[in-house]
């Protein structure tokens, strides 16, 4: 079964465009633990959160035990994993195989926004697809397709491409006007590999474009790319639609961030009204009510989209 194919099928028993964000933050987990666990009623959770080791853990089975109803998949950011060394890693190893063992249906993604020399991602593809058995990974595209394919050539799995990001100085790079030489007429074969700054030249396109066309068009053999647009740009968003058809865009920056859900919903969704993963991570897991909250997520995209 394929990224795509697993993510249709959830889409459809959830009734769910939301992507939960386990952005556990190890500090923030700490001061919230015991009023989810108690919510819950869990009495084994209760009795470990005595170790302090295990919270990480235990909150992504809290959480995931009062969403996994709501969700169409849930996002596991590496960093704050990695910030506390090994028993971080456990925690997202044992937060893997909780989500495999207990709803295998729900995909898994790493959001690692891996990418190196091809012979160097062999390690990131055995880390995430192999040791945590995940479905989808978020890459940057810097190194271009010929080294990522380690990645593209697994086939079940989701990649997942950053285009137009979230962040306040996003456009730093990913809007700059560049001219592919194709269009000057230059004899490079690879006009990916030939970008140049453009400025004011009318003939440029802006970088997350190329992204967004290079990956849809060229990339996307395998049929499992998926890109990256943050919900704080929708006009962005909406370009990157009109270039890549109907491909599943994965939609950060909704809840904490500010980026307005009407305006993502109606930049992003596909001709099926659907085509997305609205992510929200802090908005919902450090909510005073994480279900309560994912539902109202829910029930505001399908007002839209379902
Ligand atoms: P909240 O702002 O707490 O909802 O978290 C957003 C999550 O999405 C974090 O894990 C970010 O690292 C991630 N993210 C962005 O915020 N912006 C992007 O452009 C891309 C991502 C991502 O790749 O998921």
């Amino acid at each position: 079964m394929t990224f795509q194919e697993k993510l249709d099928a959830i889409v459809k028993k959830n009734n769910s465009l939301v992507c939960i964000g386990l952005d556990s933050d190890v500090e923030k987990v700490r001061t919230v633990i015991p009023d989810l666990i108690r919510d819950l009623d869990k009495k084994e959770m209760l009795k470990q959160v005595q170790h302090d080791k295990y919270s990480q853990f235990l909150f992504n089975k809290a959480i995931i035990e009062a969403t996994h109803d709501l969700v169409c998949s849930y996002k596991l950011n590496s960093a704050f994993y990695e910030s506390i060394g090994h028993e971080g890693i456990k925690a997202l190893k044992d937060s893997c195989d909780y989500l495999k063992e207990k709803y295998p249906e729900i995909p898994i993604i790493i959001d690692a926004k891996r990418a190196d020399i091809g012979n160097t991602n062999n390690g990131y593809v055995q880390f995430v697809f192999t040791y945590l058995n995940a479905d989808a990974v978020t890459l940057h595209p810097y190194f271009g397709e010929e080294a990522i394919r380690p990645f593209l050539e697994c086939k079940d799995k989701g990649v997942i491409i950053l285009c137009k990001t979230s962040n306040p100085g996003s456009g730093e790079f990913q809007n700059l006007n560049v001219i592919p030489t194709e269009v000057e007429g230059s004899s490079q074969k690879d006009s990916s590999t030939t970008l140049r700054s453009a400025r004011n030249d009318k003939r440029g396109t802006e970088l997350y474009k190329i992204v967004a066309k290079n990956v849809s068009k060229k990339w996307n053999t395998n049929k499992n790319c998926l890109l990256v647009v943050g919900a704080t740009y929708p006009d962005e968003l909406k370009q990157v639609r009109k270039i890549v058809g109907d491909m599943t865009i994965l939609v950060p920056g909704i809840g904490a961030q500010g980026g307005d859900l009407e305006a993502t919903l109606r930049a992003g969704l596909n001709s099926k009204n659907k085509g997305l993963m609205i992510n929200s991570s802090r908005g919902i897991i450090f909510a005073k009510n994480p279900r309560e909250e994912a539902k109202k997520l829910r029930y505001s995209i399908n007002k839209f989209s379902f």
